[in-house]
This record gives C-alpha cells, sequence and structure tokens, in this order.
C-alpha cells in the first residue's frame, strides 16, 4: 500500500503530483495494475479521506461522514421501528471489568488500547479503551433488569472504539479508531433472540445491497470463527475480486446466556422464579463505505451509488466565449432548484476559478452519479444535457422532463451498479470438490463454494496448508441459501461426509 503511511502518507505531494501538472486531476495508479495505491488515491483524491500523523488513523471528510448518516438515517429509522432505544455509554473500561469475560476477551487483550497517564503522574489502575462494550453495559443491564415486565431490552448506541491492530492499516477497511453502532438486547425466550438476529441481519443486507449496492452473502460464522463470548454469529459478506478477498460487511449474533451468567442478568419470570436473560449483539462500521469504494471505484476515481452520494446531481454551466452568461447561470440556478425541490439532492458549481473540463474530472472523482452541462445551445433547445458516471452515457434532455428523467436516471445507474458489482462478484465464484479444484481456484482469487463436513479439525488444517505470504485461506461463512448436496458428496478437505456447502477464501 501506500508508501508514506506510517508518517502521514498521502498529503505532502508525492511523485504523482506531477503527473498533471496543470490541473493536479487526475488518479495516477490503476485499479486493475496497483489496486492497493489506487484505493488510497481514490479516497484521498475525492476528498473522503485525509491522512493523519498516527498510523492506521484517518480524517474522515464531509464526503464520507454524509455516507456514512445517509445509512445512518436509514437505520435509525428501522431500530424506531424495533423499539430499540439510543444510549450513550462511557468511552472507558476498567482493567477488572473488561476482563470479567474472559472468553470473550481472550485473544483480543493484545489490541486493547490503554491510558496510563494524567499529565506527567501515572493513574492509580490504568483505564481500557473501548475496543466494544459487552463489558461496559452489561452490569447496569444486570441492575436495571429485575422482572419479565423489564424485558425486553433493547439498546443501541452509535460511537467510536478502539482496536490497536499491528496488520497493514488500510482508510475504512482496517483503521485503529472506527465509527460503528452497536446494538445490544435481552430477552426472555431465545426465540425472540433468534428472530431479532436475522431481522437485523436483513437490515445489514438492506444497507449493503439496496444503499451502498455491493453484493453480499448472508450466513452464520463457523464455531471457529464466530464471536468467542456468544452462541452463534451471523454474518453479511463482501467479496472484493480485485484482491481476491472476502470482507466482512456486518455482524449479527446471538449471545446466548452466555453473559448473562458472567453479569448476573436475571429476571423473574411469571411465575416468581428466576430466569437468564438470551442476548444479542450486532455491529456494522464505516468499513461498509470502504467496501463501496473498492467494489464500484474506476480508474476516473470514486463512483457512487445515487442513494447514498451527498450530491447525487451536479450542474456545471459551460459558458462559450461571447455567450450569454447571465442566462446560463439562470438556467443552472433554476435546475438546482427544481431538483431539490423534488427532493434530489443537486448542487452548483459556480467556481469561476475552473474551466468546465476541469469540473468534470473533479466531480467525476469525487463519484457523483449524474452531471448535467448547461451551455448556449442547450438554452437555445430548452434542454440539459446529462452525463451518467457509472458508463460515460450522455443524453439532451427536455427541461419540461427534467425531474422525471433524472429520478428515471438515477434509478437505472443504482441497479447497474448493483447488477454489475453481483456479475463480477458471481463471476469470482467458484464451485469446488477436490483439494486440487480449492487450491487452483484459490491461486485464482476465487470465492469458492466447497462442500465440507463441518469439523473444527478440518478447518484448522485447511488455514495449515495454506499458510503462505498472501495470509491462509479460511471460511467465509456457511451461507443460509444452500445449493443442493447430493447423498454422498464429501468434503473437499477431508474425504468424510460432507455436511454443508460453505464459503472458503483469504479474507481481509
Ligand atoms: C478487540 C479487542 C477486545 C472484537 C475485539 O461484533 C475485544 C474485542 O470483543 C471483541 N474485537 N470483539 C468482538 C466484538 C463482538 C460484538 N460486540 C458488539 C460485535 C458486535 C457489536
Amino acid at each position: 500500500m501506500s508508501s508514506g503511511k506510517g508518517g502521514g502518507g498521502k498529503g505532502g505531494g508525492g511523485k504523482k503530483k506531477e503527473m498533471k501538472k496543470e490541473t493536479k486531476l487526475g488518479m495516477a495508479y490503476k485499479k486493475d495494475d496497483n489496486f492497493g495505491e489506487w484505493f488510497s488515491e481514490v479516497v484521498v483524491n475525492s476528498e473522503m479521506i485525509e491522512y493523519y500523523d498516527i498510523s492506521g488513523c484517518y480524517i474522515l471528510r464531509p464526503w464520507a461522514m454524509e455516507i456514512y448518516e445517509i445509512m445512518k438515517e436509514f437505520f435509525d429509522a428501522e431500530l424506531k421501528k424495533m423499539k430499540v432505544k439510543p444510549y450513550y455509554f462511557p468511552l472507558f473500561v476498567t482493567e477488572n471489568v473488561l476482563q470479567k469475560e474472559k472468553d470473550h476477551i481472550e485473544g483480543f487483550a493484545p489490541e486493547v488500547a490503554w491510558v496510563t497517564k494524567s499529565g506527567k503522574s501515572d493513574l492509580e489502575a490504568p483505564i481500557a479503551i473501548r475496543p466494544t462494550s459487552e463489558t461496559v453495559m452489561y452490569p447496569y443491564f444486570s441492575k436495571w433488569i429485575r422482572s419479565h415486565r423489564d424485558l425486553p431490552l433493547k439498546c443501541n448506541q452509535w460511537c467510536n472504539v478502539v482496536r490497536w491492530e499491528f496488520s497493514n492499516p488500510t482508510p475504512f477497511i482496517r483503521s485503529r479508531e472506527f465509527l460503528w453502532q452497536e446494538g445490544h438486547t435481552a430477552f426472555a425466550t431465545k426465540e425472540e433472540a433468534d428472530e431479532e438476529v436475522l431481522h437485523v441481519l436483513e437490515l445489514y443486507r438492506k444497507i449493503y445491497e439496496e444503499f451502498l449496492a455491493v453484493p453480499v452473502s448472508k450466513g452464520r460464522k463457523t464455531e471457529m470463527e464466530k464471536f468467542a463470548g456468544g452462541l452463534y454469529t451471523t454474518s453479511v459478506e463482501a467479496f472484493i475480486p480485485n484482491t481476491g478477498r472476502g470482507i466482512q460487511g456486518a455482524t449479527s449474533h446471538c449471545l446466548g446466556q452466555n453473559f448473562a451468567k458472567m453479569f448476573d442478568i436475571t429476571f423473574e419470570n411469571e411465575k416468581g422464579s428466576r430466569e437468564m436473560v438470551w442476548q444479542n449483539s450486532w455491529a456494522y462500521t464505516t468499513r461498509s463505505v470502504g467496501v463501496m469504494v473498492m467494489t464500484h471505484g474506476d480508474d476516473k476515481g470514486l463512483v457512487l451509488p445515487p442513494r447514498v452520494a451527498p450530491i447525487q446531481v451536479i450542474v456545471i454551466p459551460v459558458p462559450y466565449k461571447d455567450a450569454d452568461t447571465t442566462a446560463i447561470k439562470g438556467a443552472c440556478e433554476s435546475t438546482v432548484y427544481t431538483l431539490s425541490q423534488s427532493g434530489i439532492r443537486a448542487d452548483l458549481d459556480t467556481r469561476e476559478n475552473y474551466s468546465p473540463g476541469w469540473k468534470y474530472s473533479h466531480w467525476e472523482m469525487k463519484g457523483v452519479p449524474l452531471r448535467i452541462e448547461i451551455g448556449p445551445k442547450d438554452l437555445a433547445n430548452k434542454q440539459v444535457r446529462m452525463v451518467r458516471r457509472d458508463n460515460g452515457a450522455k443524453v439532451d434532455v427536455p427541461v419540461i422532463s427534467l425531474v422525471e428523467e433524472v429520478r428515471a436516471l438515477l434509478d437505472g445507474i443504482q441497479e447497474n451498479l448493483f447488477n454489475t458489482a453481483r456479475q463480477k462478484r458471481d463471476a469470482c465464484i467458484e464451485v469446488i470438490k477436490t483439494w486440487d479444484e480449492f487450491m487452483i481456484a484459490l491461486n485464482n482469487k476465487k470465492m469458492i463454494l466447497a462442500p465440507w463436513c463441518d469439523e473444527e479439525e478440518v478447518e484448522k488444517d485447511v488455514k495449515a496448508r495454506t499458510k503462505g505470504e498472501l495470509g491462509a485461506a479460511k471460511t467465509l461463512c456457511t451461507p443460509f441459501d444452500q445449493p443442493e448436496l447430493p447423498e454422498g458428496t464429501l468434503c473437499f478437505a477431508s474425504g468424510k461426509p460432507a455436511k454443508k456447502w460453505s464459503y472458503w477464501g483469504r479474507s481481509y
């Protein structure tokens, strides 16, 4: 990835800035040639990210935050329907509380960041910064839940968390501090908990597929890959064709009664006896924005699905030398006004110190789905020219049908981005039966659907046998959507009878 990352990276004008010196615009790297550098360049040039002087920490600029906020608005409305309430719990947690649930913290401990000083003096005891909030919240669940009438308890908080990762930091995808929502719920029965796990997973699918236009597979994690503190883990899994890696998009866990036991979260049931609650937790993060960038971006920069684009339509005046610039400006303003009145996010680029051509590249780099150009000829013909970001198609549209045409085009772009991404993802899925086929598919950067025996030893064995520079292969998930498994099908890795189809591959 980026050369200067550790020291603050991209800001200081590296070699590629010289390539297009008249405009300082354009992309130096190509998606298919150097994916890592291409990604860094896209997120910086589109003004989503600014690199920061702490490795693995990034500034999220409005172009990134506004996308996150659009998704948040959808998710908050869904939480309301579910009667999930907003909370905010503290950022800090004592060592004692953090360590309370041993299975949970074990394995994660190296990533926990600690505050040890205030000013020059040592704190009496170090305080951890939350990597997740189970141990922060659950002592209070124990206090707040007394009777069956206190259930279900449904909390959500939008916050930052810190995980001090050491492997290859990447904006959005793997950062040491990130933003998420974490939902934590408690129920009287397992049935209610089970139902919510899948309901939330479906919301995550919608965020990825219907907002970000990124195809995902819903499924269940294996015992080895699940959240160790819980009962079972479900997830939505995306795939990045360029790197041949799977990426977990969001998780929805059923925690069972494990935390209830550790934190003594019990309620008096209708018959007057005490029972432990059933709990869930679920989260999606700013990583989702990065997956979207990787999926749709191209050699001109970012490509935004209309549903999450902060600006869906950018209007650019194209004044010719002796044209009536006032009339053109007026037409541009009324276009933006008409679109805004119809609930379309439209904006006008009136800057006079940049040429129309420069503005085209600028807004292409920022991924705005639709560009409207208005020049003297358009004015005379009572039309505007529309240019699609996803495929470059140009069409002249009469001003009277502006709003319906824009709506239709934006819908078409959203659909086209999803369908194209799904075709590319599907072309990467390889169904295999044997170990040899598995290794060939893995080396061809595939997302592998394989019959296996569902044994942890075999899963560990696959990890060991595929260890190497690019990282080992592992299970991504066991998809809910299971193809038929003919009787007598054998596990690709062990040769034992296969029990299910699972996705395997390298991953982020
Ligand atoms: C890193 C350090 C300490 C993941 C960690 O997925 C603890 C953890 O518990 C940790 N990394 N996890 C698992 C998080 C599980 C769960 N928490 C609530 C979620 C959804 C939201």
